[in-house]
């Protein structure tokens, strides 16, 4: 990779360079990559997309969505998503098989505010960043998307880490990834969400103990990540549903993308632990995110075969 990147693999970085990445991207790959804003964080961050795809002018492909940083500490997610980035772009030559009928659209920082707030003030800040009430800030993304809302595992405080909102889809941030997500119905095929931490692959659902009819499709793919991953350096992934196999928690992006908005298969991956457990060091950061795309590449390669 060229060494003038803005971005490397060796220490965590700040919006401005996330997105000056993505536009770097775009201007040396022009007929592969296109960047958008997608819209605005609360604070009027500016949440970019990029899409990749092998270059062949064809429209309408089936996609595959993923997204990071839902939740601010989880810096590890971040530089997971743009590692996929990387991959697909800038070694291209060696995925283009992921790429050939597939286009994906990838959001790194879902949440700039609560990103920038872990950089500037709070590092353990999960959250958004928009006023609740006098004293408490932020609600909880993962808990404010509009499927079975705050019916389990998600809290009525603004004060709580967990807060669901005032209403499901409260916050500009998840009414991005509301629409970004309705706006792919049907061409969606896989929707990956990127957290930490615990080495889970998770699927639906978080508000129920009952498995969609359709469960073995994701738990396959899932499974193959996860079997991609231990071959690679013997890590191993807890493999199920949210509710099974973690806890239950509704409102989820996952659950959202998987019943509302129609991808038939629907992942949150929850990467490594480090540190105290947000806290990866620097020199973590390459070998987890190479390990997370093993995996991740397993998972689309499955979808991309089916
Ligand atoms: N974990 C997820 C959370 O939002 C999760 C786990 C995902 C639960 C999807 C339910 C549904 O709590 C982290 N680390 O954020
Ligand atoms: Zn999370």
């Amino acid at each position: 990779r060229s060494a003038s990147r803005a971005i490397s693999f060796k220490a965590f970085h700040r919006l401005s360079e996330i997105n000056a990445y993505l536009d770097e991207l775009a201007a040396a790959y022009p007929s592969r990559v296109s960047v958008q804003v997608a819209g605005k964080s609360y604070e009027n961050r500016d949440i970019k997309t990029i899409t990749i795809s092998n270059g062949d002018g064809k429209s309408g492909k089936s996609v595959i969505f993923l997204d990071a940083g839902i939740h601010a500490r989880e810096w590890i997610a971040h530089a997971g998503a743009l590692y996929v980035i990387h991959q697909l772009v800038e070694n291209f030559a060696a995925n283009s098989a992921l790429l050939k009928n597939f286009d994906w659209v990838i959001l790194p920082v879902v949440n700039p505010d609560g990103y920038e707030y872990t950089h500037t003030s709070t590092r353990m800040w999960r959250k958004t960043r928009k006023p609740v009430s006098s004293s408490c800030y932020g609600t909880d993304a993962n808990r404010n998307f509009d499927y079975h809302w705050g019916e389990v595992g998600a809290s009525s405080s603004s004060c709580a880490d967990t807060f669901k909102g005032e209403t499901a889809f409260s916050e500009p941030e998840t009414q991005l990834v509301r629409d970004l997500l309705l706006g792919l119905k049907s061409r969606g095929k896989f929707y990956l969400t990127l957290h930490s931490y615990g080495n889970y692959l998770l699927y639906p659902y978080g508000w129920t103990s009952s498995l969609p009819a359709s469960w073995r499709d994701i738990d396959d793919v899932a499974q193959a990540g996860a079997a991609a991953i231990s071959a690679a350096t013997g890590t191993k992934y807890t493999v199920g549903s949210s509710t099974n196999v973690l806890y239950a928690a509704a409102g989820g992006s996952d659950d959202y993308a998987f019943a509302v908005a129609d991808f038939p298969i629907s992942i949150t991956m929850e990467l490594p632990a480090g540190g105290t457990g947000f806290n990866p060091t620097t020199a973590q950061i390459l070998p987890y995110v190479d390990e997370t795309w093993v995996g991740i590449k397993a998972m689309a390669q499955k979808v991309v075969d089916k």
